[in-house]
C-alpha cells in the first residue's frame, strides 16, 4: 500500500519534471531562435528618419521601432555603394577581399555557392530563410539565359525562397525573378538583355529607348539611364522581349511587401530569417500614387513615406501573428544618400531644409562619414530596452552577432572581417569597434576620434555628376578629429603627421591580412 502511494507520487513528480522541462526548453526554444528580420533600405541617408531630423517627411514608423529599440548614431553600412554592403552583410567578410563593385544587370552571382552565409548559417540551425527586393549580387555564372531557371542565385547560398528585382530599378532586366524563375514570363515573347555604356548605340531590340522616344518618358534621365523604357522608365541596358513581365514601378513596394508578408505568416511558427531589402528610396524613384504628395520634397520623398508605410505593414503583421516578441527587427540602409542618381526627379529642387546625410559630410559613394554612417535601430520588444548608442560598428558585425546570440561556435569564425557586437545591437553595452574600415572609391578608417581617408588616383568624376553632395574626390591623405569636427572639415594629416602615420599602417594591415 504505502510503496503504491510511493510510486504515484514517484510517478507524479517525474511527470511533473519531465512537463516542466518540455515548457522550459521549448521556452528556451523559442528565445535561443527567435526570428531575424533585416529591415534594408537603399539609399537612406542619416538625416531621412524623423528621429534624425528630417524635415521633409514624416516617417512615424520607423521612428516607433526607434523610440523602442536602439537607435544607433554610429553604426556603418560596409561601403559606400549597395553591393559591397550587401556582399558583406550576407558574407561577414569586407567587399574588397572579392572586388565587390556596384555590378552590372548581367553579373554572375558573385557570392560563390558553398560559401558560409548568414542565411546557410542560419539555414543549418533550423531557420527558414528568405530574401524579397533588390538583390543585386549577381545571378547565374555567366551568360545566363533568363528563359530558363536562373541559377545559381540567392537560393544556392542558404535562401530557401527568394522574390527579386535582379539588380536595380535603374538596370535591366525590369522583371521579377521568384526562387528560379522569371514572372509571368510568355514562352513566345523570350526577354534578353543586353548591355552597354552608350545608349546611343543601335537598340538591338524592338524596345522604344530614352534616346528614341523620350516623349514618353515619365522621368527624364541622363544619357546612362537612357536604354530601354519599361513603365514609361527608360534604364541602363537594353531588353527585349518579357513584355508580360515587364514590373510596374508603382507597384513594386507593395508586391514586395506582399511576398514577405505571405513568408512571415507561413513561418509564424518556426524560426524564420527574412532578409527584406527595399528598393525605396533608390532611382527611379517612381512611388504608388498613394504616396503622391506625402513629404514636400516630391518623389524621393514620398518613397520615403511609402518605404515608412511598408515597415507598419511588417511590424503590423508580426503583431496581429503574435510573433512580434520574438522576432529581432535590424532596420537600416545599404550606404548614404543621393539627390541626382540619373533621373530628374525633382530631389534637388524639392530639398527645403531637409538634411538627407544629417549633419554629416558626403553621400553615397563618398569616403566621408555620410557615405556609410546610416540610419540604424535594432527592435526587439521585451529584450531590448529603448535607449540612443553611440557605439561604433559595422553591417559587416552582423553575421558574427547573429551567430553568437545563437550560441554557434564563434572560433570557426574567427577568420571573418566580422566581430560579435550581439551585446551593442542588443543594447547591453556600448563598446563597439576600435577600428572600422570604410569602404569606397577609396578606403577610410575609424579608430576612436579618428577618421583617416586614403588618398586615391582613380577617376571618379562621375561621382561628382551629383550637384548636391559632394565626393570627396582627394588625392592628398586626409585625418579627421570627429569629436572636435563631426563634419570633417578640417584636415589634420600635417599637423597630425604620427597619427596619420599610425593609421596609415593600421589600414595597410587590414587590406594585407589575408
Ligand atoms: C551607378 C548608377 C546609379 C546607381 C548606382 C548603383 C550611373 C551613372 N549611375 O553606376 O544610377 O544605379 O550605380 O546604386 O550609371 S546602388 O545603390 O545600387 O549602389
Ligand atoms: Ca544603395
Amino acid at each position: 500500500m504505502i510503496n503504491t502511494v510511493v510510486l504515484r507520487m514517484y510517478i507524479a513528480i517525474i511527470l511533473i519534471a519531465v512537463c516542466f522541462s518540455c515548457t522550459s526548453s521549448k521556452g528556451t526554444d523559442t528565445l535561443a531562435k527567435p526570428n531575424v528580420i533585416i529591415l534594408y533600405a537603399d539609399d537612406l541617408g542619416y538625416g531621412d528618419i524623423g528621429v534624425n531630423g528630417a524635415e521633409g517627411v514624416k516617417t512615424p514608423n520607423i521612428d516607433f521601432l526607434s523610440r523602442n529599440g536602439v537607435k544607433f548614431t554610429d553604426a556603418h553600412s560596409t561601403a559606400a555603394t549597395c553591393t559591397p554592403s550587401r556582399y558583406s552583410l550576407l558574407t561577414g567578410n569586407y567587399a574588397f577581399r572579392r572586388n565587390a563593385r556596384v555590378l552590372p544587370g548581367d553579373a554572375p552571382l558573385l557570392i560563390k555557392p558553398g560559401t558560409e552565409t548568414l542565411p546557410s548559417l542560419l539555414q543549418k540551425n533550423g531557420y527558414t530563410t528568405a530574401v524579397v527586393g533588390k538583390w543585386h549580387l549577381g545571378l547565374g555564372t555567366g551568360q545566363v539565359n533568363w528563359n530558363e531557371e536562373v541559377k545559381p542565385g540567392p537560393l544556392e547560398i542558404g535562401f530557401d525562397y527568394s522574390f527579386l528585382l535582379p539588380s536595380t530599378g535603374d538596370r535591366v532586366p525590369s522583371v521579377y525573378l521568384e526562387n528560379h524563375t522569371v514572372v509571368d514570363l510568355d514562352i513566345n515573347d523570350p526577354l534578353e538583355i543586353s548591355f552597354t555604356d552608350h545608349p546611343n548605340e543601335p537598340n538591338p531590340y524592338q524596345r522604344p529607348t530614352g534616346i528614341t522616344h523620350p516623349e514618353i518618358l515619365k522621368q527624364k534621365a541622363d544619357n546612362q539611364h537612357s536604354g530601354s523604357i519599361v513603365n514609361g522608365i527608360s534604364r541602363i541596358g537594353f531588353m527585349g522581349g518579357g513584355k508580360r513581365a515587364e514590373i510596374v514601378d508603382e507597384d513594386l513596394s507593395k508586391t514586395i511587401l506582399e511576398k514577405a508578408t505571405h513568408f512571415i505568416a507561413q513561418n509564424k511558427s518556426n524560426p524564420f530569417f527574412l532578409y527584406f531589402s527595399f528598393h525605396d528610396i533608390h532611382v527611379p524613384r517612381v512611388p504608388n500614387p498613394k504616396f503622391r504628395g506625402k513629404s514636400a520634397m516630391g518623389p524621393r520623398g514620398d518613397a520615403i513615406a511609402q518605404m515608412d508605410w511598408v515597415v507598419g505593414e511588417i511590424m503590423n503583421t508580426l503583431k496581429t501573428l503574435d510573433i512580434e516578441k520574438n522576432t529581432l527587427i535590424i532596420f537600416t540602409s545599404d550606404n548614404g544618400p543621393v539627390l541626382n542618381d540619373g533621373y530628374e526627379d525633382q530631389a534637388i529642387e524639392k530639398l527645403g531644409e531637409h538634411k538627407p546625410s544629417g549633419i554629416f559630410r558626403g553621400g553615397k559613394y563618398s569616403a566621408y562619414e555620410a557615405g556609410t554612417r546610416v540610419p540604424t535601430i535594432s527592435y526587439w520588444p521585451g529584450k531590448i530596452k529603448p535607449k540612443e548608442s553611440h557605439a561604433l560598428w559595422s553591417q559587416v558585425d552582423i553575421y558574427t552577432s547573429i551567430a553568437s546570440l545563437l550560441k554557434l561556435n564563434l572560433d570557426t569564425m574567427s577568420s571573418l572581417d566580422s566581430q560579435n557586437m550581439i551585446d551593442v545591437i542588443l543594447g547591453k553595452s556600448d563598446v563597439g569597434r576600435e577600428v572600422m574600415l570604410e569602404e569606397s572609391y577609396t578606403f577610410g578608417l575609424r579608430d576612436g576620434k579618428w577618421k583617416y581617408i586614403m588618398p586615391s588616383t582613380k577617376d571618379y568624376s562621375w561621382v561628382k555628376n551629383d550637384k548636391k553632395i559632394e565626393s570627396g574626390i582627394d588625392t592628398i591623405p586626409q585625418l579627421y578629429n570627429l569629436e572636435t569636427d563631426p563634419t570633417e572639415s578640417i584636415n589634420l594629416a600635417i599637423q597630425q603627421k604620427e597619427i596619420l602615420v599610425e593609421m596609415e599602417k593600421s589600414l595597410n594591415t587590414i587590406i594585407n591580412e589575408k
